[in-house]
């Protein structure tokens, strides 16, 4: 006979934690430690109501229709289900300067940097500090607002290698985007009876009432920024921005800093790397990942379009790989996202359109332009824009393409789009167990003197070249100007632990019985004296990785030494159907140019990693100045 169970009685009542009521969800039902936290979240921040994300089309397209009636999303009418969002013109990428690890001890944190020079990879705070800096901020900081709690899954749910989270957030922008970029789902809930999660705090500090004038229906606080990890407690705390890296913590706090000292302490790798599937002609496949820096085309090398008859490329994920050996000492990767946050200026159907097919439904863009069409606009989208549109920029005024002096869209644009919605999606991209992994890429945008593409001479040679990555700075961050930076391993903004530390945990990754992939370094930017690049990049970039996978195959026919490693042997790759190619110069090694660019390395590893640099990298890095200085 159908009864009331008493359990079920509590869900028709209204739940309350203290005066504060649950708006939507079973807050009795959840496990006790889930109960704890969202308690303490609750007495802390003080929100009006408590709001159960489960992560369902549903939801989404209730919230999605109370921000556009607010005015923070605009409904791209060309497209079916497609946003726009403006933030405030002050909270529009990651910041690095106020973006800290906490830990007990200082250099578990951050290397000993060098006396009187200021580090640049990573900041540190102690706890104390850092209670000061949250007890000033997070107080009472949701009044008047609606706080969220959203449990996500790094990785497929079913996935030995994935991680849980429980993000709060008083941003209902980042819950849309949260279950874009991560998988959302009340069953995780039901996980957390036995396993532990990692803690996410968001608030974009803007208690109600507030003061002070919000910009473009988008809350913030960007005087009071604050972004601190706690790897030791396997807690985030984000308070002030609501963009991007800052606001959705399963993206860059998660899955690069606290899963990066998560995987140091359980002997596997979160790297800030694309992963892609490339089937050659004779239909063998490889599985190859590439870390570069920010704004430095990951999404375009995920996705390209191979311009070489014959081969195939399927993305697995655009910016973050999870990697562990398995038994058989095979490297395996997952991608432990959902979705993609791409760089918009920049993207259109001759760079990239396998991007431009994932998000015309169902995607968000946040500060680029829009047309009188519906459509959205910025930089690169000139040719696929009628003359006689009118746009409107990312601040939302009047726009003119050849008169307008400013941009039309920001340099940090992004799309949100669902990775399933990639046409090129690998059938096992989500596969729990992951992909093996054959080849690992470094790179960065290099104007000057780094060739197309060298190969390490073993795994320890390869951390070395990882280690002195550089890169012309983007405005992924908050830097301006094109200063070429060191971004080693492509992971300064992202360590969450020393990075000397880091780079030994890479060395000691190599194992007896473990096959270890081989390293590549690759600069699709080199540019001639006429300031010219001197390779066409994007999808005939297929070329370099051809020439990649031979050497894999072991191909020793095709290589030759050099003081940097090992390079392409003169006509070994694959030119065919290109217009002229200086390859003498795309492949030069200018020797002032290294002897001063392994000064800088040292220098940087001095001054920066100090005592914490593996004297095996200085070794390596002594023995290609010798290999130079004796040419
Ligand atoms: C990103 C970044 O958003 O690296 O992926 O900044
Ligand atoms: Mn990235």
């Amino acid at each position: 006979m159908a009864s009331w169970a008493a359990d079920d009685i509590h869900k028709f009542t209204v739940q309350r934690i203290g005066r504060v009521p649950v708006i939507k969800g079973d807050f009795q039902s959840l496990p006790k430690q889930v109960k704890n936290f969202i308690t303490h979240c609750v007495h802390l921040m003080a929100p009006r109501g408590i709001y159960l994300a489960d992560g369902s089309k549903k939801e989404a397209d209730e919230f999605i229709q109370k921000l556009v009636e607010k005015g923070t999303l605009t409904k791209l009418t060309a497209y079916k289900e497609n946003y726009l969002c403006r933030t405030d013109p002050n909270d529009t990428a990651r910041v690095e300067s106020k973006t800290f690890t906490v830990t007990m001890n200082q250099y578990d944190a951050v290397p000993h940097v060098k006396k009187g020079v200021k580090g640049i990879l990573g900041h540190w705070m102690s706890y104390e500090e850092a209670a000061a800096a949250m007890n000033q901020r997070f107080p009472n900081c949701m009044t008047g607002r609606m706080m969220y709690v959203i449990p996500f899954s790094m990785g497929p749910v079913d996935s030995p290698f994935s991680k849980i989270g429980i993000q709060v957030t008083d941003s209902a922008y980042v819950l849309l985007s949260m279950r874009v970029m991560t998988r959302v789902s009340l069953q995780l809930f039901e996980l957390l009876h036995e396993r532990s999660f990692v803690k996410c705090i968001h608030s974009v500090g803007c208690p109600r009432p507030v003061h002070g004038r919000i910009k473009n229906h988008w809350p913030c606080n960007p005087e009071q920024v604050i972004v601190a990890h706690y790897p030791e407690q396997r807690l985030i705390q984000s308070f002030g921005s609501g963009y991007g890296g800052n606001s959705l913590l399963g993206k860059k706090c998660f899955a690069l800093r606290i899963a990066g000292a998560m995987a140091k302490d359980e002997g596997w790798m979160a790297e800030h790397m694309l992963i892609m599937s490339v089937t050659t002609p004779q239909k063998k496949e490889f599985f190859i990942v590439a870390a570069f820096p920010s704004a430095c085309g990951k999404t375009n090398m995920a996705m390209l379009n191979p311009t070489l008859p014959g081969y195939k490329v399927q993305c697995i994920g655009d910016d973050i790989a999870w990697m562990r050996f398995d038994h058989d000492g095979k490297l395996l990767a997952i991608n432990p996202e959902n979705g993609f946050f791409g760089v918009a200026p920049g993207t259109n159907t001759k760079t990239n359109p396998i991007a431009m097919r994932c998000f015309q439904e169902n995607s968000i863009f946040t500060n680029v332009a829009e047309t009188s069409e519906g459509k959205y606009y910025w930089e690169g989208l000139e040719d696929e824009t009628p003359e006689n549109v009118e746009i409107r920029n990312w601040l939302g005024h009047v726009w003119k393409r050849g008169q307008s002096k400013s941009r039309a869209s920001h340099p940090n644009s992004r799309f949100t789009a669902p990775a399933k919605q990639c046409p090129i999606m690998h059938p096992r991209w989500d596969c729990p167990k992951g992909v093996p992994i054959s080849a690992i890429l470094f790179g960065g945008r290099r104007p000057k003197g780094v060739p197309l593409v060298l190969e390490a001479r073993s795994w320890s040679h390869g951390v070395m070249l990882g280690a002195c990555v550089k890169s012309e700075t983007t405005a992924a961050a908050e830097f301006k100007g094109k200063a070429i930076m060191h971004d080693p391993m492509a992971m300064r903004p992202f360590l969450g632990y020393n990075f000397g530390q880091y780079l030994q945990h890479w060395l000691s990754l190599e194992q007896p019985g473990r096959q270890m992939p081989k390293i590549f370094h690759v600069n699709w930017f080199r540019r001639g004296d006429d300031g010219k690049f001197l390779w066409p990049g994007f999808g005939e970039n297929i070329r370099v990785v051809d020439w990649i996978l031979r050497r894999c195959e072991n191909d020793d026919s095709i290589v030759m030494e050099s003081p940097v490693g090992f390079l392409p042997r003169p006509g070994t790759l694959n030119m065919d159907g290109l217009p002229p190619i200086n390859e003498a110069e795309l492949f030069s090694l200018p020797k002032q140019y290294w002897l001063d660019d392994i000064k800088q390395n040292r220098k940087f590893l001095e001054e920066q990693v100090g005592v914490d640099t593996p004297p095996v990298i200085l070794k390596l890095l002594k023995n290609q100045e010798e290999a130079f200085k004796q040419c």
